[in-house]
Formats: structure tokens, C-alpha cells, sequence
């Protein structure tokens, strides 16, 4: 079936009341946007490509179709609803800017040596435009607003054209407001898969790693903000609502991470030791690959790791820096550890109605009041900890999740649970007594 440029755009008027209508409906994995629904002639770039699809945590590829010589792709800047952790109780719901519906955008896949075309409709309230970060295009394509074309006014579909001239992950963003329109949520993956099926992984994963400042009782994330960030996501989510990476062992895996924060995230994983092996400047010759279990992400990059996963698990994968595996945290209240707090906070609520304590004993306390309901937050924030695990709450937040390595998968690509430890291969209790040995 052909569509015609006509019923494309009448399509995304569609899109847009479509977009609407999910929003009542409660947090499912993003729906795809009607301009995603036309049928796609083309096959998937990474099969194409003899390589395996790219797997975008809480997100998707965006399906193209093949158009006078060329790929073609279809992007709305719009304004959204945004839910950072769907299907979770204290949930933080904001208005954010993405496209096609979600932020991040939907991932564009496709193959080196490919020319593609790609609409971007401004439907925000400014001025846009998008830059391709890390992609070699003529000048006038680079998507700098007064520096390489003029900005795309609101309503207006314009068109970017290029060659695929380089592999690897890369990402676009606006480059017009570029302050207030990455804050707000715009970004999404552009991963180019090598000619010929070289360098085949069996799993593909990618996301991107943000931050957002979004004061509780209010529904718009603060650009203002340079440093004090309270959320940390994963593809604009937050633990425990993050998609676990599932493996079958003896894959090889690779996690493409690109950061468009504010911050650098020294990324960590358990149990396997990985090779970086690329950036946004392409894949990395092999003589500099080496063995790591933490790579930092600066501002700006992104990095590609890849490994076998030999040993079944869920491992634990996060950023190492410990104030970005918690969600909304008030950074601006005394430390009260070892301070008798009794009904402290409910007296101070009374004057300063935000005011969430931390723990007396250490702040583990803390999930177990807010799952109990003794704590309740300030309108629109969520707790600090969550997540619930075989063993007990995780503690955890933000920028956390696992990889689920397993012999045997759901064929339906579903999750398999929690590992069950063959036996003789757990940590466990040997005394109860605070003098074991110490006597
Ligand atoms: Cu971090």
C-alpha cells in the first residue's frame, strides 16, 4: 500500500487525537503512534543488515518505508503526557516534549551506505529543529537553528536528506532551545548498523540516560536547574519500572548507552566483565578494546559494551554514582541520622508541608514508610526507593535495572521471574549473635 505525503500528514492529525485517547488509559508500554501504524515494506535495517534488532528499553523502533532511493522516516515534535514509572504506585506524571508521542523518540535504525529522508513536523508551541549527533552529513543537514538552517516554525514539516556515511549509536536532539527542549524530554537513538553483518551480537539493547528536575506539586520538568537534578532514567524511566535485559547464556550482548544529561554516569555492571568497543565516533579499533565492569558515559557520548553472558543471573545493572539509583530525594533537608525523630516530621509537615524525613537509623527506613503509606510524599513525586525482590525491597531507583541471564527464555519473550539459586550457591546466615567470634 502507498500512502501519499497527503494521507501521511492526515494521518498524524489522527496520531495526535490517538496520542490524547492513550493518555487516559494507564500506563502501557508506549503505544505506537498512528504515524508508525502504516504498513512497512521494508524489512527491519538490522535484518537487512544481518544483524540482530535492537531492543530499545521501554521504547521502539520507529518503522520506515522506502522512497525514491531513500529510507524514510516520519518525526512529530509534539507535547506529551509522560509517565516515569508506568504501573507503579507514586507515580510522577509531567508534560513533556518528545515525538511521536513518547520521549525518548522512537530509535531510527538503518544501514550504512543507505540514503535517508526524514519529515520532522513541529507541532510545539516554538521554533525546532533537530541535530544528528555523531552522523557525517553535508553542513546544511546538521541541524544547528541559525547556524546551518533557520529555525522550523510551528506547524511546518521540513526535511532532512542525507547519506549514511558512518556505523554506529548515535542520537538526535533539537538544536534550537536546546536547553529547555532536551530538559523537557526531545532525544531519541540513531543506530546505524554495519554493512555485511560484521561484528553480530545475538542481543542488541540501547538506551538513553537523562535527568530531569521536576519539583513535587508541579508538572513540568524546571530547565533552570544545572546540577540538582531528582529524577535519573533509563529511556526517560525510572526503576523498578525499567525493562530488565533478558539473555540466554552464551549470548553475546551489547548495551548501547548514550547520555544527553547533565552529568557524566559511570556505568556498572555484575558478573561480566565487558569490552567498550564504540562511541558516537563509530566502532573502535580492536587492538584498544578492554576489559572493564564500569564505563563512564561523559556528557555527550556514548558508549558501546558488549559481552558474553556465561553465567546464569539477574545482574544488577546501574549507574555507580549512588544518588542516581534513587528517584525524587529532598537534598535540601537536615541529616537527622541518629537524631530521635518519633512524630518529628509530622510536626514539621505542619509548617513546612513539603518535608520528608530521612531515616534515624539510615535511610532504608524509608521505602518501608512510603510503601506503608506512612509517609506520603507532596503532590506529584515519588518515593525514593522502590522495587520489590525475591529477597525483599531493593532499595533502589532511578537508574537501575537487571540483566536476566538464563538458559531457557519464554518463547514470548516475556519475563522469566527471579533466578532460582541452584543450591550451594548463596550467601547464608551462620550466627545470630551480634559477638560471633568475637569473644
Ligand atoms: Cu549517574
Amino acid at each position: 500500500m502507498k500512502l501519499s505525503r497527503r494521507q501521511l500528514l492526515q494521518g498524524g492529525g489522527a496520531a495526535l487525537a490517538g496520542v490524547v485517547a492513550t493518555q487516559a488509559s494507564v500506563a502501557a508500554a508506549p503505544s505506537p503512534h498512528p504515524l508508525e501504524n502504516f504498513p512497512d515494506p521494508l524489512a527491519p535495517a538490522a535484518r537487512k543488515a544481518g544483524q540482530a534488532p535492537v531492543t530499545t528499553l521501554n521504547g521502539r523502533s520507529l518503522p520506515a518505508r522506502w522512497r525514491d532511493g531513500a529510507r524514510e522516516f516520519h518525526l512529530v515534535a509534539e507535547e506529551i503526557e509522560h509517565d516515569f514509572a508506568p504501573g507503579q504506585a507514586g507515580i510522577t506524571r509531567i508534560k513533556a516534549w518528545g515525538y511521536n508521542g513518547t520521549t525518548p523518540g522512537p530509535t531510527l535504525e538503518a544501514v550504512e551506505g543507505e540514503r535517508v529522508r526524514i519529515y520532522l513536523t513541529n507541532r510545539l508551541p516554538e521554533h525546532t529543529s533537530i541535530h544528528w549527533h555523531g552522523l557525517l552529513l553535508p553542513a546544511g543537514m546538521d541541524g544547528v537553528s541559525g547556524l546551518t538552517q533557520p529555525p522550523i516554525p510551528p506547524g511546518e514539516t521540513w526535511v532532512y536528506e542525507f547519506e549514511l556515511r558512518n556505523h554506529g549509536t548515535f542520537f538526535y536532539h533539537p538544536h534550537a532551545d536546546e536547553l529547555l527542549q532536551v530538559a523537557t524530554g526531545m532525544m531519541g537513538l540513531f543506530i546505524v548498523h554495519p554493512r555485511g553483518g560484521e561484528d553480530r551480537v545475538d542481543r542488541d539493547f540501547a538506551m538513553l540516560l537523562h535527568n530531569w528536575s521536576v519539583h513535587p506539586g508541579t508538572y513540568r520538568p524546571d530547565p533552570s536547574v544545572m546540577t540538582d537534578f531528582n529524577l535519573w532514567t533509563f529511556n526517560s524511566t525510572v526503576f523498578p519500572a525499567i525493562e530488565p535485559m533478558l539473555v540466554k547464556r552464551g549470548e553475546r550482548v551489547r548495551i548501547r548507552i548514550g547520555n544527553l544529561s547533565m552529568h557524566d554516569h559511570p556505568m556498572h555492571l555484575h558478573g561480566f566483565r565487558f569490552y567498550v568497543t564504540g562511541g558516537d565516533g563509530g566502532r573502535w579499533p580492536r587492538h584498544t578494546w578492554h576489559p572493564e565492569v564500569t564505563a563512564l558515559v561523559a556528557v555527550g557520548q556514548t558508549r558501546d559494551l558488549e559481552f558474553v553472558a556465561d553465567v546464569n543471573g539477574d545482574w544488577a545493572f546501574h549507574c555507580h554514582k549512588a544518588h542516581h539509583t534513587m528517584n525524587a530525594m529532598g537534598h535540601d533537608i537536615p541529616n537527622p541520622l541518629g537524631v530521635k525523630q518519633q512524630d518529628l516530621a509530622e510536626r514539621i509537615r505542619e509548617v513546612l508541608p513539603g518535608y520528608m524525613a530521612m531515616g534515624e537509623h539510615g535511610m532504608a527506613e524509608h521505602q518501608v514508610h512510603t510503601d506503608m503509606g506512612h509517609m506520603e510524599g507532596p503532590e506529584n513525586t515519588m518515593p525514593m526507593m522502590m522495587g520489590e525482590g525475591p529477597f525483599g525491597k531493593l532499595e533502589m531507583g532511578g537508574m537501575f535495572t537487571v540483566v536476566k541471564v538464563r538458559d531457557d527464555l519464554p518463547k514470548d519473550g516475556s519475563d522469566p521471574g527471579w533466578y532460582q539459586h541452584p543450591k550451594g550457591t548463596q550467601v547464608r546466615r551462620v550466627s545470630q549473635d551480634p559477638s560471633f567470634r568475637l569473644k
